[in-house]
């Protein structure tokens, strides 16, 4: 079955995470638009969590879910304001969410981890995952080491489960590939940074539609943790001072921060801009409406092309 008939969605698309960015406002929009819109718990506290997600339900009668990062030092109590909330649909990622599955399975919750290895997604089927995001490197933020050209068909083969595509998907001809793979829907990030509706800042924005094919490098891959982000003087003195062998603690001065500086304050030099490879592909922003109309035109053309 596919996405959007598992998730009674109109369209296979399902939203990242996006920490800092993705407001319970945000996963409305994306959720009346067709796909499926996730309140990011990443940048957020338990308080700010349940207000966000109050927000969402004001502001749309459609299914949407919460993204947990896993990383996030209050996720513990975040995951009880999910509970209560009684949000239904929980992606997590940066970590394992094993610790929740009896509570969130007991309450209905089903949850869709990110993974990024065979290993991981065959632990996360044993655990009760109702399907796993096989996320490749091509991703903007936190990533592992696998293409999503490799990763995908080699989860589908690995796991029972259904599996959705993410990282380096923005056309409808990527959409097409991802299901040519053995995924029933994709997770789209960074072509949603695009959009009317998306609340970066301006700034942010505009330094998305100027970055080209080799636009993004990930920091943190020697010393730290992997993430994907627009190339600026930021991530060239990172990688400088990672190269000089500098370690985890002096790295994190670069990136404590960053990330909200890019967002609210469009710090675009020495902000962390996450986005992933397919920046190079983004030349305008639209709304969310257009983004999804266009991308599957673009598939059934595809497929149309295929076909023939
Ligand atoms: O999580 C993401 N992408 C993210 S999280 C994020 S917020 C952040 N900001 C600064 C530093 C770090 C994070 C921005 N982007 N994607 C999902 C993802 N999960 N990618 C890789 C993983 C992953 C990695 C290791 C999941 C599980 C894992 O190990 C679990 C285990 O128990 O071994």
């Amino acid at each position: 079955m596919r996405l959007d008939e598992l998730l009674g969605i109109e369209y296979p698309f399902i939203q990242g995470g996006m920490a800092n960015i993705a407001t319970g406002e945000f996963a409305a929009a994306v959720s009346n638009a067709g796909g499926l819109g996730l309140i990011g718990a990443g940048g957020m506290n338990p308080d700010s969590l349940r207000e966000n997600i109050r927000k969402c339900k004001e502001l749309t009668d459609k299914p949407f879910g919460v993204n947990l990062m896993l990383m996030h030092p209050l996720v513990d109590d975040m995951e009880k304001v999910v509970i209560e909330e009684g949000v239904k649909i929980v992606t997590t990622g940066a970590g394992s969410p094993g610790k929740y599955m009896d509570e969130f399975k007991e309450h209905g919750v089903t949850v869709i981890p990110v993974v990024s290895s065979v290993a991981l997604a065959k632990r996360m089927e044993r655990l009760g995952a109702s399907a796993v995001i096989a996320e490749g490197t091509e991703s903007g933020g936190h990533v592992g080491e696998m293409t999503t050209m490799t990763l995908v068909p080699q989860v589908v083969d690995a796991v029972e489960i259904p599996v959705i595509a993410a990282g380096g998907i923005a056309d409808g001809r990527q959409l097409a590939a991802a299901f040519a793979l053995g995924a029933i829907g994709v997770q789209l990030g960074t072509c949603l940074l695009a959009s009317d509706e998306c609340p970066i800042h301006e700034e942010y924005k505009k330094a998305v539609l100027r970055a080209k094919d080799n636009g993004t490098v990930v920091t943190g891959r020697i010393a730290g943790t992997p993430v994907r982000i627009i190339k600026n003087s930021m991530s060239r003195e990172y990688i400088k001072q990672e190269k000089n062998g500098a370690d985890k603690m002096e790295l994190e001065k670069f990136t404590l921060g960053s990330l909200r500086r890019a967002v609210f304050e469009g710090d675009v030099k020495t902000g962390s801009l996450m986005a992933g490879q397919v920046v190079g592909q983004i030349e305008e922003i639209k709304p969310i409406k257009e983004i999804f109309k266009d991308m599957y035109a673009g598939y059934e053309r595809t497929v149309n092309k295929l076909g023939a």
